[in-house]
This record gives C-alpha cells, structure tokens and sequence, in this order.
C-alpha cells in the first residue's frame, strides 16, 4: 500500500490534482476538505462543530480532525494506494498519522508532494472558484487571506517534518493543471518504479 501525500496553501490545486491522479493510479483519494463539507451540508454535530472554524478561514481542531480522518482510512486498509488532500496540515497531525499508519502496520509515508505556489495566485484562484462554488469559505477576500495566514502559521512547518522524516519532494504548483498533473505523475512513477 502506498501513502502519498498532497500538502500546501488553500488554492494550490490539492484538491483538483488528488483526483486525477488516483485516477491515473487507482489509488483512493482521501480528503479532509470533502469529509467536513459533506458533515456540513448533513448537518451532523462533527459538520457544525467544523463549520465554526472553517467559516473564519480556520483549520478545525487537530483532534477532530484526526479522529475523523482515522474513521475514513479504516474503511480503506488494503487498498493499492491512498492519496492524502489535505491531511495533515499541521506537525501535530502529521505525527498522529505516523501513529496511525504504525498501529494498523500499514508502513509509512511514502512522498509527501509539498505544492509551491505564490500567495498571490492563490487569492486569485479562490476568488475565482468562490464566484460559482457555492463555498463559503472561498467567497469573501477577508476569509480567503485568513486561510493563507493560517497555513503560513500552522502547515508551513509540515515542510520541515518531512524534510527530516524524509519523503519531502517540492512541486512547482503554479503552471496549468496538466503541466503541474505531469510533474506529480513522474515523481509518482519514479516511486512506484523503484
Ligand atoms: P480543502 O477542501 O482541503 O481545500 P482547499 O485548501 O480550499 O483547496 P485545494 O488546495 O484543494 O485547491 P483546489 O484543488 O480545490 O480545505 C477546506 C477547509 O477545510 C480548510 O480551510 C479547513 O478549514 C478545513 N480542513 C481541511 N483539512 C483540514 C485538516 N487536515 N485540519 C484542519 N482543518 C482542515 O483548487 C482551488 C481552485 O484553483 C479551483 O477552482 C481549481 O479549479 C483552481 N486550480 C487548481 N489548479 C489550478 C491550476 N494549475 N491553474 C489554474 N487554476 C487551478
């Protein structure tokens, strides 16, 4: 079982790049973003719970988060291979999927693909996506610049792990989406390959 992981801004194309990519692979995309929206849009006590944080551009609690997450990998043990948007997003959840994946003798971490892209394409990108999404989170400028500051506050440091851990790989995230799905499929053939 492989274990790839997508980290990087709000905006980076996370999202848009875990889909085709487990495509391409046929791995199973797992996504935090899309767990707490769906919550939110069921009403469950997880959704409002999260729908407080998100709706000021905040990462939910670590904790909430973990367990949620946990929840969604156990119905997928056995798989060719997972495709992490989004989690973790900060050292905290990082050293909890360490755990994780030790507990259930999945192995570890395999890439962590970190998306580099500048600031301002990123606001670019959500305003854009915020005219016709729907999502709250992507339609006010102010909520938009919290989530850029919030990931310099608490994910940038998510690079660091790696770095040490090993696995780290930088992606040019800026480009179009075909270019940028290219250089994630070779870094992700050279692994397999390997
Ligand atoms: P997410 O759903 O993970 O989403 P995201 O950060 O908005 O976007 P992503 O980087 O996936 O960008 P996308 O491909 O969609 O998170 C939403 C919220 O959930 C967070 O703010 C947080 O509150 C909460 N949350 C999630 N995980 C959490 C965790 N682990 N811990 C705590 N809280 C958590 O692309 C964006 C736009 O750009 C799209 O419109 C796309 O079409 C466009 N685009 C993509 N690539 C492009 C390219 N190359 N060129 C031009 N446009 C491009």
């Amino acid at each position: 079982m492989i274990h790839i992981i997508l980290f990087g801004p709000p905006g980076s194309g996370k999202g848009t790049q875990a889909q085709r990519i487990s495509e391409k692979f046929g791995f199973i995309h797992l996504s935090t973003g899309e767990m707490f929206r769906k919550n939110v849009a069921e009403q469950t006590a997880l959704g409002m719970l999260a729908q407080l944080s998100m709706d000021q551009g905040l990462l939910v609690p670590d904790e909430v988060t973990t367990d949620m997450f946990k929840e969604e990998l156990d119905k997928h043990i056995g798989v060719k291979g997972l495709i992490y948007d989004g989690y973790p997003r900060t050292v905290n959840q990082a050293e909890a999927l360490d755990d994780i994946l030790k507990e259930r003798s999945l192995g570890r971490v395999d890439l962590a693909l970190f998306f580099s892209i500048k600031d301002e394409i990123l606001i670019e990108r959500l305003s854009k996506r915020g005219k016709t999404s729907g999502r709250s989170d992507d339609s006010d400028l102010q909520i938009i610049c919290n989530r850029i500051a919030e990931y310099h506050k608490k994910t940038e440091a998510v690079v660091g792990y790696y770095k040490k851990k090993g696995g780290l790989v930088k992606i040019e995230a800026e480009g179009s989406i075909t270019e940028v799905t290219r250089r994630l499929q070779d870094v992700i053939l050279k692994q397999t390959e390997a």
